[in-house]
């Protein structure tokens, strides 16, 4: 442990510091104020403290005296926690008070008593080792809440997303689905919303087995959202072999090319579907629905007209997009859940 005496007197200095030093502390001596910030090392912010564990102060000090000292050691983020103890002559113990107001723990009178010393050295230590535990626990504590909420967020990102396909799904396309309804409700602007299904996907899996469809879901993902280019626009797998895609401030006109292109896309993969209805190759049918959300429009209805949209799409032949009509975005049905589509 290390001990900072500061004392103006070479005698005084050097009979603590002999005190000190025999009872096993390795003592570090300053004959003023100023000298003592230089072995705090307050020009260093690295080594800033200088691994003092407590500072024995004189009270009176020509410049700057020790209440002063102690007063501007307090205030100092870095070196506060540091204990110090002041020496004061009998004669002067009315300065006690300023001492104390100043942050001092405890005082010694001069000239100090070994015993009295000691014992207050070594308890104003033990209290220092406590307190730089419980900082090192309270550290700690806060690492392991940063770790957690970091770990919380992963975890959050990670149930909103599908783990086949890396897109959002169900989960994330309602948190982000609500959050642009609402956010469009106040900016009046458009919302629209492309449903879109694999034609033909179940003969698919039957014809070239589970992997491949799940393959095949992987490859339709991709090509989705490289073609949607907009960093407000979501790509959300809405369950089985259907996926959602979110527009918001795109009106009817730009859904429609938006899921035009993601129908040419997918169809450009070329992936061989020998039993489709629509050809050789992997197509998909979607419905495109848009509307400024009003109080009064439910996003359910938002969701609905889109799927009704998708659905008249398969019943007109597939591959193709069918945009919803005004009158089913005025209905309100209540939500449909995925697996029931
Ligand atoms: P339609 O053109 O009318 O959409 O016909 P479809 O065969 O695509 O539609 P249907 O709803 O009859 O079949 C959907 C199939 O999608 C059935 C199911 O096995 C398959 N499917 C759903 N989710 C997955 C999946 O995660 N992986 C694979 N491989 N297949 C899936
Ligand atoms: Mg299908
Ligand atoms: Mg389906």
């Amino acid at each position: 442990m290390s001990v900072l005496v500061v004392d103006d007197s070479p005698d005084s200095r050097s009979l603590l510091q002999a005190l000190l030093e025999a009872a096993g502390y390795a003592v570090h001596a300053a004959d003023s104020a100023h000298a003592a910030f230089q072995e705090l090392h307050v020009g260093d912010p690295v080594s800033r403290g200088g691994g003092i564990d407590l500072i024995l102060m004189d009270d009176v000090m020509p410049d700057l005296n020790g209440i002063e000292a102690c007063s501007l050691i307090k205030a100092d983020a870095q070196l506060k926690d540091i204990p110090i103890i002041m020496i004061t002559g009998r004669e002067e113990v009315e300065n006690l008070q300023l001492a104390f107001a100043a942050g001092a723990m405890d005082y010694i009178t001069k000239p100090p008593n070994k015993v009295e010393l000691l014992a207050r050295v070594r308890s104003a230590l033990k209290l220092k080792h406590e307190m730089d535990r419980r900082r090192a626990r309270e550290q700690e504590l806060l690492e392991t809440t940063r770790q957690l909420e970091a770990a919380n967020q992963t975890l959050q990102r990670l149930s909103a997303l599908d783990g086949l396909t890396g897109v959002a799904n169900r989960r994330g396309f309602d948190q982000f689905f609500e959050r642009e309804w609402r956010r469009m409700l106040r900016a009046a602007g458009p919302l629209s919303l492309v449903m879109l299904d694999i034609d033909n996907f179940k003969s698919f899996n039957d014809t070239y087995g589970h992997q491949s469809g799940d393959d095949c879901l992987k490859d339709v993902a991709l090509a989705l959202t490289s073609s949607v280019n907009r960093a407000g626009d979501l790509v959300a797998r809405y369950g089985g072999e259907e996926f959602s895609v979110v527009l918001p401030g795109t009106d009817a006109g730009g859904a429609w090319q938006v899921a035009e292109t993601l129908r040419r896309r997918v169809e450009l993969l070329r992936l061989p579907h020998c039993r489709s209805s629509t050809g050789s190759y992997i197509t998909v049918s979607l419905g495109v629905a848009t509307v400024i959300p009003t109080r009064e429009t439910s996003p359910y209805a938002l969701i609905a007209a889109a799927d009704s949209a998708l659905y008249d799409a398969k019943r007109a032949g597939r591959n193709q997009v069918c945009t919803a009509t005004v009158q089913t975005l005025t209905s309100t049905p209540s939500p449909v859940p995925a697996g029931d589509r």
